[in-house]
């Protein structure tokens, strides 16, 4: 076994805050070294299939040996230690390789991976990183841990699948080399899954959350009450759960998140870089809290409460008069933004056609208070275009241009979730065996083919990004979840992330093949569309 000892001292440390010329020096030293050279492979960057695209790509057609002698290497700060962590547990779990963390100083490293602080890149973007791949050194610049935490999973994907064992006497996972510049499109890249219809507990939700992160999506919207059911403890209207939380969809036995599940989805989440808005849906879609405390129940045309477990929508209100309502609504909304350290809470506001639209706008407008007193910006679904909002607000367009267009001549900025274009719940095509089909059929080119930049007609600088909703009517289980979102789901994260100039369905179409070892490594359920050259199933 031959070792190379590298000499790190503080004037090299120095060089590597400084980015992307620093490689050069570490070239040196490394090579100063006598050492056994390695049989790398050619390779060529620009091949990867990395989704999503990156900003831009320079390949140098030669690689980096991953093996048993690399080693990750973070800045003495401790700041990004928790990365190197991550990224050495997703090598472990993709090769078996044991990639250890701060020990080229003890010389036992022929190669080094450096995760390193960079500030200069700070001022493009949070999320902006660059990834210098070079024979003995893998450069990652990030200024944030959040870019760092992206720049990550790009070099994740480039790991092959496969070691190359019969160039060298010891297995070699090469990774393409050459250079990546990376940014967002949009800040706003998410999804939302709808838990109240169908409960999803923790376990399922966090292995979604593994995925969406691996494709750097950094928003997940948990819609968490509605009709057929509430699906986060309040502590103080505890009925909301004991009874509201006990029913779904199908008469299946519903569930709930206590607030200690919460914080650790919560901070799952965080871990992955992902930021959790909860929804409370209000003031349609509120049967399960009518149910449980009849207080709340609008009367009138609102039909009266009972359990539901049927895929009818639009049929219930709170009442917009009583101050009990409005005293409700403070505490659950206190009670949530606890546990949020996302800036968002969303209030949903949508079908609400047994609300008179006057009582709609006052209730709009009385609920945006209570959010903003709690520290929070109010997320609406774009039907709250009709109320009175200021630009704090943010507007999500799922049906109606005009009221996503209203909503931004009246301050607000948009998150764009076209239900024809970006609904995970829709039918892949007349074959799906779960989905819906009011908006559309959306085939996975449909889902990848429109551009966000363009499509409601809002200037970019008003459009905060993409969510793609995932309403669960028609799922129960985690791999019928999959089975909508996936693939889908990776082509919304290429629209977030990418730039228009890098996006074609024709590559695209390539890339996404390239995906499937992951998602069959990862025993994610997928819908295998005849539009994909996918390989064989081994
Ligand atoms: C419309 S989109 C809804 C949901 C349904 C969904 C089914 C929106 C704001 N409301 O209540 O679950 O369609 O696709």
């Amino acid at each position: 076994m031959i070792y190379s000892k590298i000499v790190l001292n503080k004037y090299l440390r120095n060089l590597l805050k400084i980015g992307g010329t620093s490689f050069f020096a570490l070239g040196i030293v490394a090579c100063s070294q006598p050492k056994k050279p390695l049989h790398l492979p050619k390779t060529d960057l620009k091949e990867a299939t990395l989704v999503p695209k990156p900003l831009k790509t320079v390949p140098t057609f030669s690689a980096f040996a991953l093996d048993q002698y690399t080693s990750i290497h973070t800045p003495a700060n401790g700041s990004l230690d928790a990365i190197a962590q991550f990224l050495s547990e997703k090598i472990k779990l993709k090769t078996g390789l044991d990639i250890p963390i701060n020990t080229a100083e003890e010389g036992l490293a022929q190669r080094i991976i450096y995760i390193n602080q960079a500030d200069s890149l700070k001022t493009k973007d949070n999320e902006a990183y660059q990834l210098y791949i070079n024979k003995d050194s893998i450069i990652l610049n990030a200024a944030t841990s959040e870019a760092a935490f992206r720049g990550i999973q790009t070099l994740r994907q480039l790991i092959p699948e496969q070691s190359n064992d019969t160039l060298n006497e010891h297995a070699i996972w090469p990774v393409p080399s050459g250079k990546i510049m990376d940014r967002p499109n949009f800040g706003y890249r998410g999804t939302m899954l709808d838990v109240a219809r169908h409960f999803f507990d923790l376990e399922e939700v966090k292995k979604y959350i593994d995925a969406l992160a691996y494709y750097k999506i950094n928003v997940l919207h948990l819609h968490l009450t509605d009709d057929q059911g509430w699906r986060i403890e309040i502590k103080s209207w505890p009925k909301l759960t004991q009874i509201g939380g006990q029913t779904e969809v199908g008469g299946g036995k519903g569930g709930f998140y206590t607030q200690k599940d919460y914080k650790d989805l919560v901070a799952y989440a965080a871990k992955h870089y992902i930021t959790i808005i909860p929804e409370v849906d209000m003031p349609g879609h509120t049967n399960a809290a009518s149910l449980s405390y009849p207080i709340l129940h609008a009367g009138g045309k609102a039909e009266k409460p009972r359990i539901r477990t049927d895929m009818k929508v639009g049929y219930s209100s709170l009442h917009t008069k009583k101050d009990t309502v409005y005293s409700f609504i403070d505490n659950v909304v206190e009670e949530i933004a606890a546990l949020s350290p996302g800036p968002y809470f969303h209030i949903g506001g949508d079908e609400t056609h047994v609300t008179q639209k006057k009582d709609y706008v006052d209730f709009v407008e009385r609920v945006a208070t209570i959010v903003q007193k709690h520290g929070k910006r109010m997320v609406g679904w774009a039907d709250i275009a009709a109320a009175g909002i200021d630009s704090t607000t943010i507007s999500q367009f799922w049906r109606s241009k005009e009221n996503a267009i209203t909503s931004v001549q009246k301050g607000a900025k948009l998150i764009l979730s076209p239900a024809k274009k970006a609904y995970l719940d829709m039918k892949y095509d007349t074959l799906s065996k779960h989905g819906l089909s009011w908006a559309a059929l959306i085939p996975v080119d449909t889902a990848y083919l429109w551009s966000p930049e363009t499509y409601s007609g809002v200037p970019k600088e008003q459009i905060l990004g993409i969510e793609a909703p995932l309403w669960s009517e028609t799922i129960a289980t985690l791999s019928e979840l999959e089975y909508l979102a996936f693939p889908r789901i990776i082509g919304y994260a290429e629209l977030g992330w990418s730039v228009p100039e890098n996006r074609s369905w024709e590559g695209y179409k390539e890339r996404l093949v390239g995906q499937q070892s992951y998602l069959e490594r990862m025993s994610i359920n997928y819908y295998p569309s005849p539009l994909i050259p996918w390989n064989e199933k081994e």
